[in-house]
């Protein structure tokens, strides 16, 4: 059903030039060893090697430094979405891999929604098991009435989903939602957020201003006597301690329609309504996880839930509020009773960690303490890095920074399938394979079935699935039998199927033999589809069904956040000022929004056609305002110069009035393709937001990362347009010699 076009992108790229093929050495480290001229990373030719040459020499470094300085200077947090495929999901490789060797530093939370995972435990309930129990669709569809959505609901986000999507439910649930006659606003910077020709109602409010929003409702709702005060009594906790701010009592300043107004860059009777609208009809509250991606991002998600606590619709049908409701594909679409088995990842000694957006700071600053949601911590002394199955010169903010981050440690080592900036920059690269190059069994929570997927093509060169890379090097290592558990690949296989069919039994779900899958190809999990209201039975029953919060209610006012101290995230929502947006423009007037692609997801597949084909002059699309375009002399695809002070990337521009004026958007993704490879600060020839974001952590609280907090500003760009290059190989030599090994 509404199949992707976004898989299309993997057609020409399993054997094009991008395509890593043999074990891969920095030519200064080969040659002189660990942390030798590091600067040069991105820069620098490759040596070809075998894999008994790369073996020998990752397994001797990483026995190095764990004798030099513990494991602790191995930081294998390697954040990345790899593919999907339960078995050889490269997160489970690499943590298995590390944990069978005494351990690794890691990373916790995740660059989708970190603020939301570490405040949300202290307001409302675990982050996960509140996603897990949304309100479904079909519930929506009967009882809602109005479905507010900060951030929109794009269709272009649940073409994907975690672990694999077999049946695509989300424009089918909204349509159905708006053909029933629930109204839909969408509350952001851009049009498209919410499908057009679906749905109408536009707030285009500034950038993360939301916060300023939602308080300015609760303000409303609490002066015009529209909330509900029995709700307020009876489920939440610290609303008196919440209501001196609201009321401007304890500031001076009260949170009115007025106030929020003038920061939003909205008029102040819309936001009247909507609140009056909210507060008489059954309301959806609906959060995108961008929200989160901002500076003090758990703001939005707080005055959200103080906002529906109000409102008095928390556990009714169709009322409350949702997170990330069409982030990915079935969100409110959860099934009950399947839960599938994993590779287990075995036990990690070390302790070290950091918040994973921290790794350019951790880098730079061995030894510093951070602070993280209440615990003081320190960052360890990383002497190798080693990345599977992610990108962090896709993800992380700042690439200048990261550029100097990256020249700390002693060995960066990469297993990567295609040349992509994580690759150039790194000491040793070791080809994997791709997911059509082997089998694997793929399901996913959300997703009512089981694929048995077989390879369909030949590795290409020499490259081999993580599993046998971590295999080899565990073999120098003296614990490849550890690491296999004495199985191989097919019987590792064979292992998480019965297990997963074992769980499943325990449900009452009767999943077909192994046999029979890998035959058929998939089948359907015949799983209990429940109609879910979130929280209804902590509204039911609020003594018998507390919530996990420390009070085991709503915490419009947290003791525990307050006694934390914290200067950027207080004990109740509050409107904090970003240090970029356009209430205070002083150098740079465009917002620039960097969202999630629909060609691809993330930086996977841009050199392949589907992404290639949107691209403009070969350069990421920047979208722009006529208006602005108009003040630049920026015509509609011209190539453009996109800046701050914090770097530089060329774009192609892309006129629309869909977009807020002041407000840019480009998507992530394109891969990093600096002008003069490894001299931080050098112009992006092809357009990664990236280089332009800015690396502060989201609050002392939760320390995610902040990449929607950006000013820029765009010009025509006057040189001769560089060649783009993101996509060629770096340098290699002696490759021509082990042509045998491919
Ligand atoms: N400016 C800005 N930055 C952002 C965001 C944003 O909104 N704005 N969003 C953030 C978010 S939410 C996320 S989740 C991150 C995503 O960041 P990542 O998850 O790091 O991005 P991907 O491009 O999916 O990286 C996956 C990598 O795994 C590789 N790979 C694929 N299959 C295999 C395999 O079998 N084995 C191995 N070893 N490797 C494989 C791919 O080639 C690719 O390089 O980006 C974050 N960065
Ligand atoms: N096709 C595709 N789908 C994907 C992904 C992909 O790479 N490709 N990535 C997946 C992943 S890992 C994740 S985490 C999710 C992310 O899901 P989201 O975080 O929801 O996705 P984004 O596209 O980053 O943001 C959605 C919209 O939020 C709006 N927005 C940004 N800042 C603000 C703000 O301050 N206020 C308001 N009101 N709106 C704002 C932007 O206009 C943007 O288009 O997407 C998933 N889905
Ligand atoms: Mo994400």
């Amino acid at each position: 059903m509404d199949p992707s076009p976004i898989g299309d992108g993997m057609i020409g790229t399993l054997d094009d030039k991008s395509r890593i093929r043999l074990p891969m050495v920095r030519r200064s480290w080969l040659e002189d060893g660990p942390g030798s001229r590091t600067e040069l990373r991105g820069a620098e030719p490759f040596v070809a090697v075998t894999w008994d040459t790369v073996e020998t020499l990752v397994a001797a470094e990483l026995t190095r430094v764990i004798e030099a300085h513990g494991n602790s200077a191995i930081f294998a947090g390697s954040y990345g979405w790899s593919s999907a495929g339960r078995f050889h999901h490269a997160q489970s490789q690499i943590h298995r891999f590390f944990n069978c060797i005494g351990g690794y530093t890691r990373s916790v939370n995740t660059y989708s929604f970190a603020a939301a995972e570490v405040v949300l435990p202290y307001i409302l309930g675990n982050f996960f098991d509140l996603m897990t129990s949304m309100t479904s669709w079909p519930i929506i569809r009967d009882h809602t009435k109005l479905f507010v959505a900060f951030g929109g609901m794009p269709l272009r986000l649940s073409q994907i989903s975690a672990g694999g999507a077999g049946r695509h439910t989300q424009k089918h649930h909204m349509a159905s939602a708006r053909d029933a006659g629930v109204e839909f606003v969408n509350i952001g910077p851009m049009r498209s957020d919410l499908e057009e020709q679906l749905f109408g109602e536009w707030m285009p409010i500034r950038p993360n201003t939301d916060t300023a929003l939602l308080l300015a409702i609760a303000h409303t709702l609490y002066t015009e006597k529209l909330y509900d005060w029995k709700f307020i009594e009876r489920y939440t906790s610290g609303f008196e301690k919440f209501v001196p701010y609201l009321l401007g009592a304890s500031d001076g300043i009260p949170k009115s329609a007025a106030w929020a107004a003038a920061i939003c860059d909205f008029p102040a009777q819309d936001i009247l309504q909507l609140a009056r609208r909210m507060a008489s009809s059954r309301t959806m509250i609906s959060l995108s996880w961008s929200l989160t991606r901002q500076e003090c991002g758990e703001q939005p998600y707080w005055a959200a839930v103080t906002v529906a606590a109000m409102l008095g619709q928390i556990g009714l049908p169709g009322g409350g509020v949702g997170f990330g409701y069409g982030a990915e594909n079935a969100m409110g679409d959860e099934r009950s009773g399947v839960s599938t088995a994993a590779l287990p990842q075995g036990r990690n000694p070390v302790s070290d960690f950091i918040p994973v957006a921290r790794i350019a700071d951790m880098l730079l600053n061995p030894g510093d303490w951070f602070d993280y949601n209440g615990g003081s911590y320190q960052y360890p002394d990383v002497r190798v890095v080693y990345w599977a199955g992610g990108n962090p010169f896709h993800h992380h903010q700042d690439l200048n920074n990261l550029l100097l981050a990256w020249r700390k440690p002693e060995t960066i080592i990469v297993n990567e399938w295609c040349w992509n900036a994580t690759a150039k920059h790194s000491d040793i690269v070791l080809p994997c394979t791709t997911a059509l190059e082997r089998d694997d069994l793929v399901f996913s929570r959300r997703d009512p079935f089981v694929f048995r997927t077989k390879q369909i093509a030949k590795p290409a060169g020499a490259a081999r699935d993580d599993f046998e890379i971590f295999r080899g090097i565990a073999r120098h290592m003296n614990a490849e039998n550890e690491f296999t558990d004495g199985r191989t690949a097919g019987e590792w296989q064979h292992w998480i199927y019965e297990t997963t069919r074992e769980i499943s039994r325990e449900v009452g779900i009767e999943l077909p033999t192994f046999e029979w899958i890998d035959q058929h190809g998939w089948c359907e999990i015949p799983g209990v589809e429940e109609l879910k209201s979130m929280l209804a039975d902590f509204r039911s029953d609020p003594v018998r069904n507390p919530l996990t919060t420390p009070t085991g209610r709503i915490e419009i006012f947290s003791d525990v956040i307050a006694s934390y101290d914290y200067q950027n995230c207080l004990g109740h929502a509050a409107w904090l000022e970003p240090s970029e947006w356009l209430g205070k423009v002083e150098t740079f007037p465009l917002h620039l929004i960097s969202n999630q692609p629909s060609t691809k997801l993330h930086s996977q597949l841009d050199h392949g056609q589907v992404s290639r084909a949107k691209k403009v002059h070969e350069r990421e699309p920047i979208t722009i305002h006529p208006a602005d375009a108009a003040e630049r002399n920026i015509g509609e695809g011209d190539v453009v110069r996109v800046f701050n002070s914090r770097g530089a990337c060329l774009a192609g521009a892309v006129l629309s009035t869909a977009i807020r004026p002041g407000v840019v958007q480009m998507s992530t993704g394109s891969w990093f393709d600096p002008e003069e490879p490894g001299r931080p600060g050098s112009l992006c020839k092809h357009g990664n937001p990236n280089i332009l974001t800015k690396d502060v952590g989201t609050s002392s609280l939760t320390q995610g990362p902040t990449a929607l907090t950006c000013l820029v500003d765009v010009e025509v760009y006057r040189g001769n347009v560089p060649d783009m290059t993101a996509f060629d190989p770096p340098e290699i030599v002696g490759a021509d010699a082990l042509q045998d090994l491919s």
